[in-house]
Order: C-alpha cells, then structure tokens, then sequence
C-alpha cells in the first residue's frame, strides 16, 4: 500500500469510529428525549418544552401539562344536584392543554373562520371585539372543537378529565384552591381586561391549576366531550367515565368572561345544545398518555 493510500485507509478508518461513536451518542440522546418530564413514556408527536413541566404538541405547537394517572375525587357535596354525589374516579395519565386553544392555533389548522361577525356561513365567526391570536377562539360550535381537535391529532377532554385537571386531587373547589376568586386568578364578569372582550389565553399565572394550566376557570366556557346527563354520576363508572351517544346537549366547564363569580366553581356542569355558537365558549384538548406495565 502506497502512503497516500494508507492515510486514506487510516482517515475512513478514524471516519468509521466517529460515524459509529456518533450514531451511539444519537440513540442515547433519543432513548433520553422519549421521556418525559415525569419520566414517563412520551407519545408520537410530543416533545418536553423549553420551560420545567411544560410539553409541545409538534402537530400544532400547543403547549401541554401532565396530569398523572390516579383517583380524585369528582364532584361537590353542597353544590346543585347534578355535582352529587362526591364519588372517587380513577383515570389514565393525560396531557392538557396549558391555555385555551387560540384564535392562533385555530388558523394553524386551515380550519376555516370568518372576520366577520355577520358573516352568515356555519363557521366560527368574529366575536364583536375581533379576532385576536392570543385570545380564546368562540363561537365554536361542539363539533367545530372536535374538527379542530382531529386535525391536531388530540380529542376533546372527557368531563372527568377536565375536573381532574382543574382540581387534582385534593377536592379543592377551584383550580388555585379554595380561597375566593380574584382578578389575578381568573378572568369573570367585571375583569378590567376583558370588559368587552375576552383575555389572553396566558393570563392570570396566579390562578393555575395543581399541574399548571390556566384559565381552567374562567374567560371563555369549554366543550368536553360528554353528553350531558344530570343524573350521571350516580351511575358513572369508576374508571375514565365519559357520557357518550346522542343527547341535545353537551358539556361544558369553568365559567366565562361574561359570567358571575359563581359559574368558577370547577365542579359546576354546565350544557348547551351540540350546535350552538356564542362567544363566551371555546375549548381545549387532550392527549392521552402512554400506559405503563405495573412495577
Ligand atoms: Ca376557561
């Protein structure tokens, strides 16, 4: 072999050892990327985010938290009959949505809108305060949060689901805990930036949920995926309940902008007809976790 050769021999050499050092340091980085923050399995099409707790959904770059699976305890025992009775339900690890979904994601998505608040097509329209990025998308219909939620991949939070989020596990009346809402926490009738119009999705920290989302209470109301049925928790199952089939009307969670103090409660369960539009309503999702085997 000529010394020239040998050389190029001795470089595709030293190339192979770097190529395949290299490729080991690649699996070690991915096994390390495919868990979470909590050390779980990490779904198809979920990072960890920039910031201790948070994840990003890739398909449309929403921001979620982890609720871990486990009992809590649904519902109140003072609250109006269809809260009763408290009852444990135990439900698969999720993750939800930090913020509402934004009139942002909602363009994302191609899904159509129109600027309009007269535009007379079946489309989420314009609130009269216009359409803002960082504020809630409304006037969406139940079948309008599930279009967007089979676009992004994700499904609507069962009622179950969203209370979990907005309680954890301590029986607690509102996301932030029991005391008496504020204007920090939560965005209700009489907030000074949201008079005429909603809030930024990102508003009010102080009122975050035990796994971090916002607005849980409050701004705009939010579908479930529930039929509404004011008798079922009296015959709910134990584990992940979720009213399905037909009904007029559906869930919804958390009190609105427009609304009094007393729809905050995170246990309140309030409905409409599947169809309807107003612009107190929004939505956020969910994504189910990945089961672990036991020990
Ligand atoms: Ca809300």
């Amino acid at each position: 072999m000529k010394p020239s050769s040998r050389r190029l021999a001795t470089t595709l050499g030293l190339v192979l050892v770097w190529a395949l050092a290299g490729s080991g340091t690649v699996a070690a980085s991915d096994t390390t990327a495919a868990r979470g923050w909590h050390g779980e399995p990490l779904p198809a099409g979920m990072e960890r985010g920039s910031h201790q707790g948070e994840y990003l959904w890739t398909r449309d770059r929403s921001v979620m938290v982890y609720v871990p699976a486990g009992p809590f305890p649904m519902g109140s025992a003072t609250g109006p009959a269809d809260e009763r009775p408290v009852h444990e339900v135990v439900l698969g690890a999720y993750y939800i949505d930090k913020y509402e979904t934004s009139w942002l994601e909602w363009k994302r998505s191609g899904l159509p809108y129109a600027d309009s608040p007269d535009d007379p097509r079946p489309i989420p329209r314009a609130p009269d305060w216009g359409i803002h990025d960082d504020q809630p998308v409304v006037n969406v219909t139940w079948g309008d949060a599930r279009a967007y939620a089979r676009w992004a991949g994700k499904r609507l939070p069962t009622e179950a689901e969203w209370e979990k989020a907005a309680r954890g596990t301590d029986g607690r009346k509102y996301p932030w805990g029991d005391e008496e809402p504020s204007y920090d926490r939560a965005v209700y009738r009489g907030h000074p930036a949201a008079e005429t119009s909603t809030a930024p999705v990102s508003c009010c920290a102080a009122g975050a949920s035990p796994y971090g989302a916002l607005n849980l209470a409050g701004n705009v109301y939010e579908w479930c995926e529930d039929v509404y049925q004011r008798d079922f928790y009296a015959h709910s199952p134990a584990r992940n309940p979720v009213a399905r089939g037909e009904g007029p009307n559906r869930v919804l969670r958390g009190g609105a902008h427009v609304l009094e103090v007393e729809d905050l409660s995170s246990t309140l369960r309030y409905r409409l007809r599947t169809g309807d539009r107003t612009p107190y309503i929004g939505f956020r999702t969910v994504v189910s976790g990945i089961p672990e085997p036991p020990g």
